[in-house]
């Protein structure tokens, strides 16, 4: 049954009618929720005995290749061994138990989907980073968490070793790689000698399964709490219309693991429908390798942020041939009409909006053969209701700006985040009336197409990365040429936005070289926080805007910017 949506606008469902596949996963409707749901054992295990049975394409669950020709390829029977076996590990050699909360920082290492469906199976709750952060965002990671457990690589142990004297509720420390470190445990090792049985934990709906940190304005990143429903949600009929993947399609999600573009992307929707998850393990972003990717191996569904897109555009895109390349998806920040037309003309295909934030997954959506309007996002998504609301929580009509909320009363929608971490303030803050504030602006048209037009507060989107200004201006004050600063967004022609400083001097260094202090001051921040927050543009002024109270007016250099890169 569907929702009755109350808006003025009815959605557009005729355009998710589904078909049917005689080997499709048990299917819960899109408003149906079990009591018990464990994406494990209810879905990959179901593509095992399909594997077993004869009824899968001999196709691996998840092709990993690297810069150095590695690969490691698996079934879901093998991927079901191997993650039974990280499960026990986990349970049986670390001692961690049910509701244990797992800190991941992983590479695009194979580990990684070991580790994130080990964690499903016995029920511990995963917390994916990105490789990225810094020793003090690890430790703010762990103490806010009060995680049980960390799994990162080499290159991070140092900097977990640094702070984790300062995580008492830190019981575990757990390595992935081919060398043995002291203080920790070796995974791959353990793994092997795992035991390949393991009874997968039947999660019920309400328990926490992941939780992904997001910047907000202010503040260090708050923690986005999500429960078993993330992972039904991507079983769901209308999701799966989204890109219409079937068990022979191999599907590749650019996006870093920290991400829940990731978990999605690479795991959840793919291994549903069982296909194929492709991942390759660049060390170092490279337009080049992906596009050399593409015309190599047999990905038929490509999805990821457009500030790849448009890096990949920098490129002769045409003079590669992609022969099972069907499907192009973007997400994670704006697509403008002109970029989209590019891909096109060089490609053939049109690339395929989605829209989602960590707190909701994907909302939104241009489902595969729906007609495309340049610069939407498409439509909402059920059980997904966007609307577009008033200060006051009413609906507005088509072609009105506002806020883009989604329906939460008098049902919450299937996948939607339970809630903040510790802070019930903030999750009630998100909310208005019968809906959820997304903090973006935009309107919807009469076919129910909606327009993402900006954010509501200075939450910065630099090539599909949240980034709190707040998290920047607290890491440049902490250097001792920054007297203050205000940190906005700035227009930017690949990254779409790139963070922007604006820099008053402590007087000692008024009188030093400013290219030579930007580029301290860039340095110093990618060393205090991760790196993808720096600001790539730098400019020292001699006072901030302020009201008379005090308070930095970063309205005002947001509309002087704007009109400056006009
Ligand atoms: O540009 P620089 O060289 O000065 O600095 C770059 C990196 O070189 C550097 N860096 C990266 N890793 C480092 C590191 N430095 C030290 N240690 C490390 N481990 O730091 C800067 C990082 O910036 P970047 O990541 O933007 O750089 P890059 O390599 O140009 O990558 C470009 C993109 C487009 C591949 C990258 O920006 C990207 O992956 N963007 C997409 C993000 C994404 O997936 N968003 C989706 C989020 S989920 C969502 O939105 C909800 C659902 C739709």
């Amino acid at each position: 049954s569907w929702p009755i949506y109350g808006s003025l606008h009815p959605h557009p469902r005729h355009l998710l009618a589904r078909p049917f596949s005689r080997t499709e996963t048990p299917q819960w409707g899109d408003y149906e929720i079990p009591k018990e749901f464990n994406f494990a054992s209810d879905v990959m295990d179901h593509w095992a005995r399909m594997e077993k049975e004869g009824k899968r394409d001999p196709l691996p669950a998840l092709w990993w290749v690297n810069d150095k020709g590695d690969e490691v390829k698996w079934n879901f029977q093998e991927l079901g061994d191997l993650t039974r076996q990280a499960a026990n590990v986990l349970t049986e050699t670390c001692g961690l138990q049910r509701g244990d909360r797992v800190v991941v920082i992983l590479p695009r290492i194979p580990d990684l989907w070991l580790v994130t469906v080990g964690c499903m199976r016995a029920g511990l709750v995963f917390l994916p980073g990105t490789i990225q952060l810094t020793a003090r965002d690890i430790l703010y990671r762990l103490q806010s968490s009060k995680a049980e457990c960390v799994v990162t690589n080499e290159t991070l142990a140092p900097a977990v070793d640094s702070v984790a004297s300062d995580c008492p509720r830190l019981k575990i420390k757990l390595l992935v790689s081919e060398n043995n470190h002291d203080g920790w445990l070796d995974f791959k090792t353990l793994l092997k000698a795992a035991s390949v049985d393991h009874a997968c934990v039947k999660t019920k709906m309400q328990e926490p399964m992941t939780i992904f940190f997001s910047s907000g304005t202010t503040g260090p990143p708050k923690m986005v709490m999500h429960t078993p429903e993330l992972a039904l949600r991507s079983c769901l009929p209308s999701t799966r219309q989204v890109k219409k993947l079937t068990s022979s399609d191999v599907s590749w999600c650019v996006s870093d693991p920290g991400w829940i573009l990731s978990l999605l992307e690479s795991a959840l929707e793919p291994w549903n429908i069982g296909a194929c998850s492709f991942i390759h393990h660049m060390p170092q972003f490279n337009p080049e390798t992906i596009l050399k990717t593409l015309s190599r191996y047999p990905i038929t569904c490509m999805i990821a942020a457009p500030s790849v897109y448009r890096m990949l555009l920098q490129f002769d895109v045409s003079s590669y041939k992609f022969p099972t390349l069907k499907h192009t998806v973007s997400g994670g920040e704006t697509l403008l009409p002109e970029e989209f037309e590019k891909w096109k003309k060089a490609t053939g295909l049109a690339i395929h909006e989605v829209y989602g934030q960590s707190e909701t997954g994907l909302t939104c959506a241009v489902p595969r053969g729906m007609k495309i309007k340049k610069g939407s996002i498409g439509i909402s998504i059920p059980p997904f209701d966007m609307q577009i609301i008033d200060e006051k929580g009413n609906i507005l009509p088509p072609g009105i700006e506002g806020d883009m909320a989604i329906r939460i009363k008098p049902t919450r929608p299937t996948g939607m985040f339970s809630g903040y971490v510790d802070n019930p303030e903030k999750t009630l803050s998100s909310e208005r009336g019968d809906f959820y504030i997304t903090g973006d602006r935009g309107s919807v048209d009469e076919d129910g197409y909606l327009w993402f037009l900006g954010r509501t507060d200075d939450i910065i989107n630099a090539s599909g990365y949240r980034i709190g200004p707040s998290e920047v201006e607290n890491a440049l004050a902490e250097h001792p040429a920054v007297a203050e600063s205000a940190v906005i967004g700035s227009q930017d022609p690949l990254r779409g936005e790139v963070v922007k400083a604006f820099v008053v001097l402590t007087p000692e260094f008024r009188s030093h070289d400013p290219d030579q202090l930007t580029r301290e001051l860039q340095q110093h921040v990618k060393n205090i926080t991760a790196p993808y927050k720096y600001p790539r543009k730098v400019e020292f002024v001699p006072a901030l805007p302020k009201t008379i109270t005090g308070k930095i007016k970063r309205s005002e250099l947001q509309k002087n910017e704007k009109r400056r890169n006009l």
